[in-house]
């Protein structure tokens, strides 16, 4: 099996699996060259997978494209797939482009050392309630223009248009559309009021038990996933403080951000204010300390690095 043309006489039997995060597909055959009467053919598991592409294709690999084909853009973001060879029929790439890329987009696409943190209450009031509010709302942009229905309007899957506790349910930017095993979307509220998760309270249950319905409703209609096949979860810390929430694949295990730590399942944050007592008082997720991962070239980094030292004396 060491050239091309014993690998071609595989004859597939039957899929074993589909991974779209490690690009491979898995496969049950056999390569006998023909069914012997009678007997049971060899069989072999042949699991083809996508090469990574490496810092060495930096320079060629714009220039290499024989196509591009647009999905979508939004404010600063567009998305589309791209060809390497014209004549093959599915894209080989997809690509996204953020232009013009703020600071912060520089910073957090960059590799970066990664470091646990413990964030108390108090360090949330102190550092993270200011550094969300110093963002400009032009980083959250796309996400009006997208509630306001001037992007992506026809990509709307599901819309409740109330203010306080309304929300909308499309495609993430991440997905490429079509393959139902890396299947991504993310509902938005309309309410511009949750920044991130340690404002949610018990009057926004009945908006997050809605989100759960009509995400599996809408996902069991149109892709026919059924029950129990998606995983719901918030990020914080969130790159966009705009309540969002990611619903995913469940058997998609390899996305960036489902990470334990970043990623809070939307069951377990409706638990949570489901036995919380306060009612609208400070609630559990306001005054619970929340660990987390954070990078190097996050704004946050230096600021809770260093009170994280204070936390220890
Ligand atoms: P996040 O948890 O704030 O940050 O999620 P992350 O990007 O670090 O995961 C924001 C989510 O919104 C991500 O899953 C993005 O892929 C998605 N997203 C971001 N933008 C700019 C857009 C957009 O313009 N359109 C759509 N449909 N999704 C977007």
């Amino acid at each position: 099996l060491k050239d091309l043309e014993s690998l071609r006489k595989f004859k597939l039997h039957r899929i074993l699996n589909e991974d779209p995060s490690t690009h491979a597909l898995t496969l049950l055959g056999s390569f006998d060259a023909e069914d012997k009467e009678g007997s049971e053919p060899t069989l072999s598991i042949l699991r083809i997978e996508k090469t990574p592409l490496s810092a060495g294709d930096a320079d060629r690999l714009v220039p290499s494209l024989a196509n591009v084909r647009f999905i979508e853009n939004n404010d600063i973001y567009t998305w589309l797939f791209g060809w390497l060879e014209a004549s093959s029929e599915k894209p080989d790439v997809k690509i996204n482009i953020i232009s013009p890329a703020t600071d912060i987009h520089i910073r957090k696409y960059s590799a970066q050392r990664l470091i646990v943190v413990n964030e108390t209450p108090e360090l949330y009031e102190r550092i993270v309630k200011p550094y969300i509010a110093a963002f400009p709302p032009s980083r959250t942009r796309w996400v009006t223009d997208i509630l306001t229905g001037k992007t992506e309007a026809e990509k709307v899957l599901f819309k409740d248009d109330c203010p306080d506790y309304g929300y909308l349910i499309l495609p993430d930017m991440k997905w490429d559309l079509t393959t139902v095993s890396s299947l991504y979307l993310v509902a938005i509220a309309f309410s511009s009021n949750i920044r991130s998760l340690r404002d949610l309270r018990k009057r926004h249950l009945g908006m997050l038990r809605s989100i759960k319905r009509e995400a599996a409703r809408v996902v069991k209609e149109r892709w026919g996933v059924g029950r129990g096949g998606l995983r719901l979860f918030v990020h914080y810390q969130p790159s966009y403080y705009h309540f969002h929430v990611h619903i995913v694949n469940a058997n998609y295990a390899g996305s960036m951000g489902m990470t334990v730590g970043q990623a809070h399942l939307l069951d377990d944050i409706i638990s949570l204010l489901e036995v919380d007592g306060e009612g609208d008082g400070r609630t559990i997720l306001e005054g619970m300390t929340l660990t987390y991962g954070l990078g190097d070239q996050h704004g946050l980094f230096t600021a809770m690095e260093g009170a994280q030292d204070e936390l220890r004396e």
